[in-house]
């Protein structure tokens, strides 16, 4: 039986499953600082074979895991170059600048991807006089384009550039295994376009809490040194590792339901006059209620009455679905949605 969990919000709101709260009471568990967590090197090694890397890294969130993952990769003053509107650099507090000294560099992306001409350009620029720029960041599914996937043959295409310029490349994959699922592709062949991968295990995957860093021994190396600056270096973690193993063996095919429950919702609210702002590509909507005349009060308050958490902006809203959300959920939703209207 899965747990209802009526949270249009984001997928960060997902509770564990019954299977991972039992792994986690019963979890082995040991100093992390000393390396002796058996579950956290477990979960560490899972993880770097999922994904066809050398090493991983248990980090505490993806915030942390993608700051890690940046100050591997630079030197501080470097330059670094990234989407405009990346989560990491618009939504992770600045890491990158407070304790990177980075220096941003935008290219707009189509789809969150990166037009590698735009990439060159922008590592080219002020090259000679310029800050060295050191590392490119891709981001896979891009949250801001709708929750976009990027292709293998994407990814390959910027990391090329990136290395016809000696640059590193770090993909936050918060969400990468929707992309894998909704592209129909081993998460390895995505993770062959990157040196280093952040993945969130408490999004869609339902862990409780935290996120891998997976890459070469060295950037993983470099990244925990970071890591422990960041005050990510964890004593029993087994206890929140554990739900992760889960999470990486388990949880990662039922995505398509996730993916197929949120066309569902799409089509249903199109059917009421609330139309898609973007293109639905994995598991999120990003709605416009303003065709039927809605507020965002009108939007938040039709979803309270429903049982539903959703807070509606002006012009319009994300939804995300995830486990805990089922078919019969999304049915009922706008059958109660419909009377509403
Ligand atoms: N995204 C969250 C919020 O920003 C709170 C969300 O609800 O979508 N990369 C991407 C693409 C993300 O979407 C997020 C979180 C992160 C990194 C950061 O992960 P956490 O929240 O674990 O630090």
């Amino acid at each position: 039986m899965v747990e209802k969990n009526l949270d249009f919000r984001s997928d960060t709101t997902t509770w564990p499953t019954p299977e991972m709260r039992e792994a986690a009471a019963k979890a082995a568990v040991g100093d992390m600082g000393y390396g002796e967590d058996p579950t956290v090197n477990e979960l560490e090694r899972v993880a770097a074979e999922v994904f066809g890397k050398e090493a991983a890294l248990f980090c505490t969130s993806g915030t942390q895991g993608n700051a890690v993952s940046v100050l591997a990769h630079t030197d501080r003053g470097d330059s670094f170059v990234c989407e405009a509107r990346a989560h990491l650099y618009t939504i992770e507090r600045g890491h990158w600048s407070v304790i990177g000294s980075l220096i941003p560099k935008l290219v707009k992306g189509v789809d969150g991807f990166l037009p590698p001409d735009d990439v060159r350009v922008a590592i080219g620029r002020r090259r000679r006089a310029g800050p060295k720029t050191s590392l490119l960041c891709l981001e896979n599914t891009h949250l801001s384009s709708g929750g976009s996937p990027l292709s293998p043959e994407q990814m390959k295409e910027d990391y090329d550039v990136a290395k016809e310029y000696g640059l590193g490349v770090h993909t936050d994959g918060a969400r990468i295994f929707n992309a894998a699922v909704a592209l129909g592709v081993d998460v390895k062949e995505i993770a062959k376009g990157s040196d280093t991968i952040q993945a969130c295990l408490s999004k869609g995957l339902a862990a409780p809490v935290g996120s891998v860093v997976v890459g070469t021994e060295s950037l993983i190396e470099k990244a925990k040194y970071y890591r422990g600056m960041l005050g990510g270096s964890m004593r029993q973690a087994g206890i929140i590792a554990a739900p992760g193993i889960i999470a990486l063996t388990k949880m990662v095919d039922r995505l398509a339901e996730d993916h197929a429950n949120a066309k569902v919702l799409a089509e249903g609210l199109q059917r009421l006059g609330i139309e898609l702002r973007l293109p639905l590509k994995t598991n999120m909507l990003f709605i416009d209620y303003t065709g039927i005349g809605w507020t965002g009060e009108d939007w938040s308050k039709a979803c309270e009455r429903l049982g539903w958490k959703s807070r509606g902006g002006a012009m319009g809203t994300r939804l995300v679905v995830h486990y805990g959300i089922e078919r019969e959920d999304i049915e009922a939703f706008l059958e109660g949605l419909e009377k509403i209207i």
